[in-house]
Protein backbone atom coordinates (compact mmCIF):
# COMPACT_ATOMS: atom_id res chain seq x y z
CA UNK A 1 0.00 0.00 0.00
CA UNK A 2 2.89 2.23 1.31
CA UNK A 3 5.05 1.45 -1.85
CA UNK A 4 1.88 2.31 -4.27
CA UNK A 5 1.66 5.74 -2.63
CA UNK A 6 5.27 6.30 -2.97
CA UNK A 7 5.36 5.06 -6.66
CA UNK A 8 1.75 7.06 -7.46
CA UNK A 9 3.96 10.25 -6.04
CA UNK A 10 7.01 9.79 -8.36
CA UNK A 11 4.72 9.24 -11.39
CA UNK A 12 2.89 12.41 -10.29
CA UNK A 13 6.14 14.46 -10.07
CA UNK A 14 7.46 13.57 -13.26
CA UNK A 15 4.10 14.64 -14.96
CA UNK A 16 4.11 17.73 -12.83
CA UNK A 17 7.81 18.55 -13.81
CA UNK A 18 7.31 17.26 -17.69
CA UNK A 19 4.49 20.09 -17.61
CA UNK A 20 6.58 23.04 -16.12
CA UNK A 21 9.13 22.20 -18.69
CA UNK A 22 6.92 22.08 -21.51
CA UNK A 23 5.58 25.51 -20.11
CA UNK A 24 9.09 27.05 -19.61
CA UNK A 25 9.83 25.80 -23.12
CA UNK A 26 6.68 27.43 -24.79
CA UNK A 27 7.69 30.86 -23.23
CA UNK A 28 10.98 30.60 -24.84
CA UNK A 29 9.58 30.05 -28.31
CA UNK A 30 11.77 33.33 -29.10
CA UNK A 31 14.75 32.47 -27.32
CA UNK A 32 18.06 32.45 -29.28
CA UNK A 33 21.53 31.83 -28.28
CA UNK A 34 22.27 35.24 -30.27
CA UNK A 35 19.86 37.12 -26.84
CA UNK A 36 21.81 35.12 -24.16
CA UNK A 37 25.47 37.09 -24.97
CA UNK A 38 26.31 40.28 -24.60
CA UNK A 39 26.11 42.22 -28.02
CA UNK A 40 29.22 42.70 -29.96
CA UNK A 41 31.07 45.30 -28.36
CA UNK A 42 30.91 48.55 -30.83
CA UNK A 43 33.83 50.10 -28.69
CA UNK A 44 37.76 49.68 -27.27
CA UNK A 45 36.47 49.52 -24.40
CA UNK A 46 33.73 47.37 -24.72
CA UNK A 47 35.59 45.08 -26.28
CA UNK A 48 37.68 44.39 -23.39
CA UNK A 49 34.51 43.67 -21.23
CA UNK A 50 33.44 41.50 -23.69
CA UNK A 51 37.29 39.49 -23.88
CA UNK A 52 36.82 39.21 -19.65
CA UNK A 53 33.06 38.49 -20.15
CA UNK A 54 33.66 35.55 -22.32
CA UNK A 55 36.50 34.18 -20.33
CA UNK A 56 34.61 34.18 -17.18
CA UNK A 57 31.66 32.51 -19.19
CA UNK A 58 34.21 29.60 -20.27
CA UNK A 59 35.34 28.64 -16.87
CA UNK A 60 32.12 29.09 -15.35
CA UNK A 61 30.71 27.06 -17.87
CA UNK A 62 33.63 24.08 -17.61
CA UNK A 63 33.21 24.68 -13.76
CA UNK A 64 29.79 23.72 -14.07
CA UNK A 65 29.70 20.86 -16.43
CA UNK A 66 32.75 19.46 -13.94
CA UNK A 67 31.29 19.52 -11.03
CA UNK A 68 27.65 18.11 -12.55
CA UNK A 69 29.01 15.42 -14.18
CA UNK A 70 30.77 14.08 -11.09
CA UNK A 71 27.65 14.54 -9.23
CA UNK A 72 25.90 12.81 -11.66
CA UNK A 73 28.74 9.91 -12.17
CA UNK A 74 28.65 9.50 -8.34
CA UNK A 75 24.42 9.37 -7.84
CA UNK A 76 24.44 6.54 -10.91
CA UNK A 77 27.21 4.57 -10.46
CA UNK A 78 27.20 4.78 -6.23
CA UNK A 79 23.79 4.13 -6.19
CA UNK A 80 22.38 1.62 -3.78
CA UNK A 81 21.58 -1.93 -5.43
CA UNK A 82 19.82 -4.61 -4.44
CA UNK A 83 21.64 -6.57 -1.43
CA UNK A 84 23.21 -3.11 -0.83
CA UNK A 85 22.25 -3.23 3.10
CA UNK A 86 25.49 -1.61 4.88
CA UNK A 87 27.52 1.55 4.76
CA UNK A 88 30.94 1.93 2.47
CA UNK A 89 33.52 2.45 4.19
CA UNK A 90 33.28 5.89 5.80
CA UNK A 91 36.32 7.92 5.46
CA UNK A 92 37.76 11.34 6.96
CA UNK A 93 40.33 13.65 5.52
CA UNK A 94 42.52 13.41 2.44
CA UNK A 95 44.98 16.37 3.03
CA UNK A 96 45.99 15.53 -0.90
CA UNK A 97 42.47 16.04 -2.12
CA UNK A 98 41.73 19.05 0.11
CA UNK A 99 44.98 21.36 -0.64
CA UNK A 100 43.92 20.62 -4.80
CA UNK A 101 40.31 21.87 -4.14
CA UNK A 102 41.59 24.45 -2.34
CA UNK A 103 44.17 25.83 -4.29
CA UNK A 104 42.54 25.63 -7.71
CA UNK A 105 39.70 28.10 -6.67
CA UNK A 106 42.46 30.40 -5.38
CA UNK A 107 44.43 30.26 -8.75
CA UNK A 108 40.79 30.83 -10.60
CA UNK A 109 40.27 34.14 -8.44
CA UNK A 110 43.18 35.36 -8.23
CA UNK A 111 43.94 34.96 -12.20
CA UNK A 112 40.22 36.73 -12.29
CA UNK A 113 41.30 39.60 -10.44
CA UNK A 114 44.26 40.24 -12.14
CA UNK A 115 41.94 40.46 -15.19
CA UNK A 116 39.15 42.64 -13.63
CA UNK A 117 42.41 44.76 -12.58
CA UNK A 118 43.17 45.08 -16.24
CA UNK A 119 40.10 45.43 -17.87
CA UNK A 120 38.86 48.25 -15.16
CA UNK A 121 42.06 50.17 -16.48
CA UNK A 122 41.32 49.80 -19.73
CA UNK A 123 37.48 50.82 -19.11
CA UNK A 124 38.57 53.76 -16.79
CA UNK A 125 41.78 54.82 -18.97
CA UNK A 126 41.73 58.42 -19.96
CA UNK A 127 43.56 60.60 -21.87
CA UNK A 128 44.34 64.00 -21.22
CA UNK A 129 43.53 64.98 -24.27
CA UNK A 130 40.43 63.75 -25.81
CA UNK A 131 40.01 65.00 -29.93
CA UNK A 132 36.25 65.43 -29.11
CA UNK A 133 34.17 66.34 -25.85
CA UNK A 134 30.68 66.91 -25.27
CA UNK A 135 28.48 67.84 -22.62
CA UNK A 136 25.82 65.28 -21.73
CA UNK A 137 23.11 66.75 -19.36
CA UNK A 138 20.40 64.88 -18.47
CA UNK A 139 16.81 65.68 -16.86
CA UNK A 140 13.37 64.57 -16.39
CA UNK A 141 13.18 63.54 -19.19
CA UNK A 142 15.23 63.96 -22.09
CA UNK A 143 18.97 64.39 -23.05
CA UNK A 144 20.72 67.40 -24.41
CA UNK A 145 24.23 66.67 -25.75
CA UNK A 146 26.68 69.79 -25.91
CA UNK A 147 29.66 69.99 -28.48
CA UNK A 148 31.70 73.51 -27.48
CA UNK A 149 34.90 74.37 -29.29
CA UNK A 150 38.68 73.74 -28.27
CA UNK A 151 38.88 76.37 -25.29
CA UNK A 152 35.13 76.54 -24.03
CA UNK A 153 33.27 75.02 -21.69
CA UNK A 154 29.95 73.33 -22.90
CA UNK A 155 28.90 75.28 -20.05
CA UNK A 156 29.61 78.29 -21.17
CA UNK A 157 27.48 77.61 -24.85
CA UNK A 158 24.78 79.88 -23.21
CA UNK A 159 27.03 82.96 -22.71
CA UNK A 160 26.62 85.98 -25.11
CA UNK A 161 30.32 85.66 -26.06
CA UNK A 162 29.92 82.20 -27.19
CA UNK A 163 27.01 82.49 -29.19
CA UNK A 164 26.84 80.33 -32.65
CA UNK A 165 30.47 78.71 -31.50
CA UNK A 166 28.61 75.35 -29.85
CA UNK A 167 26.07 72.76 -31.55
CA UNK A 168 23.51 71.65 -29.33
CA UNK A 169 21.27 68.30 -30.09
CA UNK A 170 18.17 68.82 -28.02
CA UNK A 171 16.00 65.70 -27.09
CA UNK A 172 12.54 65.64 -27.68
CA UNK A 173 9.67 64.05 -25.84
CA UNK A 174 7.80 61.99 -28.34
CA UNK A 175 4.41 64.24 -28.90
CA UNK A 176 1.58 62.92 -26.87
CA UNK A 177 3.79 59.67 -25.91
CA UNK A 178 3.42 58.22 -29.62
CA UNK A 179 6.79 56.60 -30.61
CA UNK A 180 5.58 56.57 -34.12
CA UNK A 181 7.23 59.70 -36.04
CA UNK A 182 9.58 60.34 -33.10
CA UNK A 183 13.11 60.17 -33.49
CA UNK A 184 15.44 59.89 -30.05
CA UNK A 185 18.27 62.38 -30.11
CA UNK A 186 21.59 61.76 -31.46
CA UNK A 187 24.91 61.86 -30.62
CA UNK A 188 27.54 62.09 -33.44
CA UNK A 189 30.67 61.16 -32.48
CA UNK A 190 33.91 60.14 -35.35
CA UNK A 191 34.81 56.41 -35.47
CA UNK A 192 38.29 55.48 -34.01
CA UNK A 193 39.14 58.56 -31.89
CA UNK A 194 38.67 58.80 -28.13
CA UNK A 195 35.87 60.81 -27.30
CA UNK A 196 35.25 62.69 -23.83
CA UNK A 197 31.28 62.79 -22.21
CA UNK A 198 30.64 65.06 -19.07
CA UNK A 199 27.90 64.06 -17.61
CA UNK A 200 25.71 66.18 -15.58
CA UNK A 201 22.04 65.40 -14.17
CA UNK A 202 20.15 68.79 -13.11
CA UNK A 203 17.33 66.99 -11.06
CA UNK A 204 18.00 62.97 -10.63
CA UNK A 205 19.74 60.25 -10.79
CA UNK A 206 19.76 59.20 -14.52
CA UNK A 207 22.10 56.55 -16.02
CA UNK A 208 23.83 56.45 -19.01
CA UNK A 209 24.23 53.17 -20.98
CA UNK A 210 25.10 52.01 -24.56
CA UNK A 211 24.27 48.74 -24.94
CA UNK A 212 26.56 47.94 -27.89
CA UNK A 213 29.50 49.92 -25.66
CA UNK A 214 28.84 47.62 -22.64
CA UNK A 215 28.84 50.18 -20.61
CA UNK A 216 26.79 52.14 -18.13
CA UNK A 217 27.37 55.08 -15.59
CA UNK A 218 24.73 56.98 -13.41
CA UNK A 219 24.51 60.43 -13.28
CA UNK A 220 23.90 61.79 -10.09
CA UNK A 221 23.11 65.82 -9.72
CA UNK A 222 25.58 67.67 -7.95
CA UNK A 223 28.12 65.24 -9.17
CA UNK A 224 29.52 65.04 -13.10
CA UNK A 225 31.28 61.92 -14.20
CA UNK A 226 33.54 61.94 -17.00
CA UNK A 227 34.21 58.99 -18.98
CA UNK A 228 35.84 58.58 -22.21
CA UNK A 229 35.41 55.94 -24.90
CA UNK A 230 36.57 55.02 -28.49
CA UNK A 231 34.29 54.07 -30.62
CA UNK A 232 35.54 51.61 -33.72
CA UNK A 233 32.28 50.34 -35.87
CA UNK A 234 30.99 52.68 -37.68
CA UNK A 235 26.83 52.79 -36.97
CA UNK A 236 24.02 53.46 -35.16
CA UNK A 237 23.75 52.37 -31.78
CA UNK A 238 20.86 52.41 -28.96
CA UNK A 239 21.09 54.25 -25.65
CA UNK A 240 18.67 54.49 -22.92
CA UNK A 241 18.54 56.00 -19.18
CA UNK A 242 18.73 53.13 -17.45
CA UNK A 243 17.74 54.62 -13.95
CA UNK A 244 14.30 54.93 -13.17
CA UNK A 245 13.75 58.50 -13.04
CA UNK A 246 10.56 59.39 -13.16
CA UNK A 247 6.86 59.24 -14.86
CA UNK A 248 8.03 59.59 -18.62
CA UNK A 249 11.80 57.84 -17.74
CA UNK A 250 10.97 55.67 -20.66
CA UNK A 251 11.14 58.16 -23.35
CA UNK A 252 14.79 59.20 -22.20
CA UNK A 253 16.64 57.16 -24.83
CA UNK A 254 18.86 58.51 -27.38
CA UNK A 255 21.40 57.65 -29.94
CA UNK A 256 25.08 57.20 -30.93
CA UNK A 257 25.80 57.40 -34.39
CA UNK A 258 29.11 56.80 -34.68
CA UNK A 259 30.73 57.76 -38.29
CA UNK A 260 33.72 58.46 -40.41
CA UNK A 261 35.73 61.85 -39.52
CA UNK A 262 34.87 63.67 -42.70
CA UNK A 263 31.07 62.90 -41.98
CA UNK A 264 31.46 63.93 -38.32
CA UNK A 265 33.04 67.19 -39.27
CA UNK A 266 30.39 67.79 -41.83
CA UNK A 267 27.55 67.29 -39.73
CA UNK A 268 29.06 69.81 -37.04
CA UNK A 269 29.63 72.24 -39.53
CA UNK A 270 26.29 72.16 -41.05
CA UNK A 271 24.84 72.68 -37.39
CA UNK A 272 27.21 75.55 -36.87
CA UNK A 273 26.00 77.18 -40.19
CA UNK A 274 22.72 79.29 -39.22
CA UNK A 275 20.37 79.07 -38.31
CA UNK A 276 21.33 78.71 -34.84
CA UNK A 277 19.61 77.11 -31.91
CA UNK A 278 17.13 79.48 -29.94
CA UNK A 279 19.23 78.36 -27.10
CA UNK A 280 22.20 76.50 -26.04
CA UNK A 281 22.23 76.89 -22.30
CA UNK A 282 20.59 73.46 -21.07
CA UNK A 283 16.80 73.56 -20.44
CA UNK A 284 16.08 71.15 -18.03
CA UNK A 285 12.15 72.19 -18.28
CA UNK A 286 10.29 69.14 -19.02
CA UNK A 287 6.71 69.37 -20.21
CA UNK A 288 4.23 69.84 -16.99
CA UNK A 289 1.60 67.26 -18.14
CA UNK A 290 1.34 64.75 -20.51
CA UNK A 291 4.78 64.12 -23.12
CA UNK A 292 4.68 66.75 -25.81
CA UNK A 293 6.91 68.10 -28.11
CA UNK A 294 9.03 70.58 -26.34
CA UNK A 295 12.54 73.10 -26.99
CA UNK A 296 13.42 71.29 -30.43
CA UNK A 297 15.10 73.73 -32.23
CU1 LIG B 1 16.52 59.28 -16.68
Amino acid sequence: MGLTAKRWARRAGVVAALGALAVLLSACSDFSLRNAVPPDAASVQGQASRNIYDIVFVIGAAVFFLVEGLILFAVVHYRRRAGDDELPPQIHGNNRLEIIWTAIPIAIVLALFVLSWQTLNTVDARTPTPPVRIGVVAYQWQWEFVYAPEGVAWQDCGAPVNKGKCVTVFGTLPAGGDRSNWTPPTMHVPVNETVELQLHSTDVIHSFYVPAFLFQRDITPRKDQVIQFTADRIGIYRGQCTQFCGLYHQFMEFQVQVESKVDYVAWLQQELTPPPAPSAAPSPSGPAGSPAASSAP
